[in-house]
């Protein structure tokens, strides 16, 4: 690559200490530079969004010298790169979590404590980028954490929604979605690349030719073109001087006017074609574990995609390495279905753009990928109609119909005669009208394929892909999910992390394993004691916020029962409501009843157009407004829908649970990650054995879990079996009083019809069997209950958990991917001074 030459009589510019020192007073100094030249202010007009810019700015400072060194290195070694192909990246504030990798975070607190400022206002003041739904996307923002920290060379590729996912307001108890516009005051961890821009090809036709060497070949003719602009963020690692990237690509149209259009007086015309294809990137689709099937998400499939492989090929370009060594240089995993269209887009470039013949091509494609599955629910599963599909991406269906043909002979071959076989696999749908079934097609592309917890694999492997299993059983590999320390303990728990320091070290926040020497002040008083001391005044922190937000009152002495994750019936939000309206119904029954003091927490969205879950925010809000105004309840239970769960926010909540409600339908929950914050922070949990809650209860042992209801295989056998709901309405008198409460219009100032769908749901068909667990959920809440009474018991419980979760770091989920799919090496990063210009 060309470098511009430096006159001779350019002085030395060295990269000023000001802008690299970690220092308090240069820090200071640094801070109030930037506060005066970047944002326009001095102290005594600057408002908190301006400090909190100048913050942001002073620590981007410097990651830039680590960020371009790291690129630098990578650069001149070819080095290996992962590339994370992901629809979502839910990266939660960026601020706190650059202090804690670069080892800051005191002196920086120090600093602005000095310049009368208080640093956890500051955090308040960061719009998160809220550009993914749940747990996939915040996965993905664990992962490069790890990446980073374990120095492996890695890009993150993905979408700079301008909208991301929408703020939730509750009004009269439902969900209102409010626009998030995270952008509004400016992004100061992003820097845009308009030099590295690509165009991206949407709908037209092909055309076949011959080349000049008599090759047939395909050109595309597209009748739009899109241009992608990448905008790229710098990832720290913790306390390693790596810093990888994570590229967004915002839509933008190929020329924002069209000037024919404009001069012969059509200004709107003209305008319109920039906002259509501006419309691209515009805005996160809403939903978790669930397709919605709309053109316009394909459209941000492939677009993303395109430019991403492009941006590979710039970069193999650069570093003058061969096409053919594609795969050598470069592993995608990708992030479920959604970025599946780059097998046929890969495909289509070597062929295409680079002349390279199919099997070359085809060879190159399936050692480059790999396909991380998340979920088994039907309702997830990727399929685009062919119509859509064929005149979108005219190309690319052509390949899959030719990937396809290879594939159907090679199961022919596999399997002979084995016509039911063929159309299950085929990558085409043909039993009604016709799909491409995405999740085929990533099986067929990669090498490796992989579920996200071990249970979750074996019911991929039984269930969903099983053909593929028994087709390609070397393909598939388990990958247990994990979940970054640094932000959601090191960050989120100050005080754990600084008493758990205090007796093993510092070195249990890069090798989480080494919290397992916790295990032998169990029996310490002194330690257990000041476990459970912090463990309350995080409590009455949250209860002091909660008060400030809702005016309402919750007792830090009362058990904290948390359920925050997205609405989902199968996550069974509405199973927690059934035990809430049961401890109240005892409490009509018997006012002087003891039961131990409970505040019962829910967070989480629910799809805008998911009725269910919408109507069971509804239905807790609706039993929240009952029970703590209920004057015979006497605050022994408090229900609060805590809104607007963010990142953010979960940070907040984390630390502060006593009990951590992981009680999806078995079989349903790919992994989950939640319930791995939760019991790393000393949570208990209560959870059936779905996802990772079975690994979970591996590792902390099953007395320190509170295990209950039915297992995959027995929802399965009792679905086959004709499941009747009814049967356990009429037979628990307790089961019963509680819905008939519901139905009664207990909760719904006596209206009968609010609940209806839900109750009748759950009466007539209870896919997700709430009322077979409900006994045994019931009686293990009954379980908690007791045993929070005996606090020792309970705080030696917690210890063991936050001492037994070192397997659920991302770091070792990282290095699972490494070893067993990416074969990447780590690459260390030396800090060295940059001195440009002069002689
Ligand atoms: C989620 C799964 O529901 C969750 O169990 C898992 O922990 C997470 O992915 C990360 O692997 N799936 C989705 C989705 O978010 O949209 O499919």
């Amino acid at each position: 690559m060309q470098t511009a030459p430096i006159p001779p009589e350019c002085p030395t510019v060295r990269v000023e200490d000001d802008r690299t020192g970690l220092d308090i007073e240069t820090l200071k100094r640094a801070f109030l530079d930037n506060l005066f030249y970047i944002q326009g202010k001095f102290p005594e007009i600057a408002t908190q969004n301006d400090y909190y810019m100048a913050l942001a700015y002073t620590v981007r400072d410097r990651l830039f010298r680590r960020w371009l060194n790291t690129a630098e290195t990578y650069s001149k070694q070819g080095a290996r790169t992962v590339c994370y192909l992901s629809a979502e990246f839910l990266m939660g504030p960026h601020l706190g979590n650059n202090l804690i990798n670069l080892g800051i975070f005191d002196t920086v607190k120090q600093a602005m404590t000095e310049l009368g400022l208080d640093l956890d206002e500051l955090f308040e003041k960061e719009e998160e980028p809220g550009l993914g739904n749940g747990g996939l996307g915040r996965l993905a923002a664990c992962y490069l954490d790890s990446l980073a920290s374990l120095e492996t060379p890695s890009i993150g590729y993905g979408i700079r929604y301008e909208f991301g996912i929408f703020d939730q307001d509750i009004k009269d108890g439902w969900q209102v979605e409010v626009t998030d516009k995270w952008l509004r005051f400016g992004n100061p961890w992003e820097v845009a690349r308009p030099e590295w821009e690509v165009e991206v090809k949407f709908g037209g036709h092909t055309q076949a030719f011959t080349d000049e060497h008599g090759n047939y070949r395909v050109l595309w003719v597209p009748d739009k073109v899109v241009r992608g602009v990448p905008y790229d963020t710098p990832i720290s690692g913790y306390k390693v001087n790596s810093c990888n990237t994570l590229r967004l690509w915002a839509a933008e149209a190929t020329d924002s006017f069209d000037f024919d259009a404009f001069n012969a007086g059509d200004y709107s015309g003209a305008v319109f074609k920039k906002m259509e294809s501006e419309t691209i990137s515009k805005v996160l689709y809403p939903n978790d574990n669930m397709t919605q099937g709309k053109i316009l998400r394909l459209e941000q499939q492939f677009f993303f995609v395109s430019c991403s492989l492009q941006d590979m090929f710039r970069i193999l370009k650069r570093q003058n390495i061969a096409i053919e060594r594609f795969h050598e240089k470069f592993t995608i995993q990708l992030n479920d279905t959604h970025p599946t269209i780059a097998v046929a887009e890969l495909m289509r470039l070597l062929m295409d753009e680079y002349g390279m013949e199919w099997d070359k091509a085809w060879s190159i494609v399936t050692s480059t990928f790999a396909y991380t599955n998340h979920t088994l629910l039907p309702e997830a599963l990727e399929r685009w109609p062919i119509s859509l599909f064929g005149s979108m991406l005219p190309r690319h269906l052509e390949i899959i119909y030719e990937i396809n043909r290879h594939f159907l002979d090679d199961i022919r071959i596999k399997f002979p005669d084995d016509l039911d076989r063929l159309s299950r696999m085929s990558l085409i749908d043909e039993s009604g009208e016709r799909y491409v079934r995405m999740a085929h097609l990533a099986c067929v592309g990669s090498h490796a394929i992989n579920g996200v917890a071990a249970l979750h694999t074996k019911l991929l492997k039984q269930d969903v892909l099983h053909d593929f299993a028994e087709m390609y059983p070397e393909k598939f590999v388990n990958v247990t999910n994990g979940v970054t320390p640094r932000r959601f303990v090191a960050l989120s728990n100050p005080r754990l992390t600084r008493l758990i320091t205090s007796k093993i070290g510092g070195n249990w926040i890069k090798h989480l394993d080494d919290l397992r020497q916790l295990e032998k002040y169990v029996d310490d008083t002194g330690f257990c004691s000041e476990f459970r001391t912090i463990k309350h005044e995080i409590k009455q922190d949250l209860s002091n916020y909660i008060k400030g937000l809702y005016d309402i009152n919750v007792d830090p002495n009362s058990l904290f029962d948390i359920q925050s994750k997205r609405i989902h019936e199968y996550k069974r939000q509405h199973l927690n409501a059934l035990h809430i309206v049961t401890l109240y119904n005892r409490i009509k029954a018997n006012p002087d009843i003891d039961i131990t003091p409970r505040t019962f927490l829910f967070g989480g969205k629910a799809a805008p157009g998911y009725y269910m879950a919408k109507l069971i925010i509804k239905l807790i809000n609706s039993i929240a407004d009952v029970v703590n105004r209920d004057p015979d309840v006497r605050d022994r239970l408090k229900v609060l829908f805590m809104k607007d769960y963010s990142v953010k926010f979960a940070q907040r909540v984390y630390p502060a649970a006593d009990l951590s409600e992981q009680i999806s339908t078995a079989g349903k929950e790919a992994s989950g990650t939640g319930n791995m914050k939760f019991a790393m922070n000393g949570a208990l949990t209560i959870g059936t054995l779905d996802g990772a809650n079975v690994e979970i209860l591996e590792e902390v042992g099953a007395e320190n879990f509170f295990l209950f209801g039915l297992t995959a295989e027995e929802v399965s056998q009792k679905k086959a079996a004709g499941y009747n709901p009814q049967d356990f309405y009429s037979t628990d008198p307790e089961l019963k009083l509680v819905i008939d409460r519901i139905s009664s219009g207990f909760f719904s100032h006596g209206d009968t019809e609010l609940f209806k769908p839900l109750i009748d749901d759950l009466m007539y068909h209870d896919q997700y069997l709430l009322f077979a667990d409900y006994r045994s959920y019931i009686d293990c809440q009954d379980r908690v209950g007791l045993t929070y009474r005996d606090q020792d018991l309970w705080t030696r419980m917690t210890l063991l958990n936050t001492a037994r979760t070192g397997k659920f770091s991302s770091d070792r989920s990282i290095q699972d991917y490494i070893d067993n799919i990416w074969h990447t090496k780590p690459v260390s990063i030396d800090l060295k001074e940059y001195v440009q210009g002069g002689s």
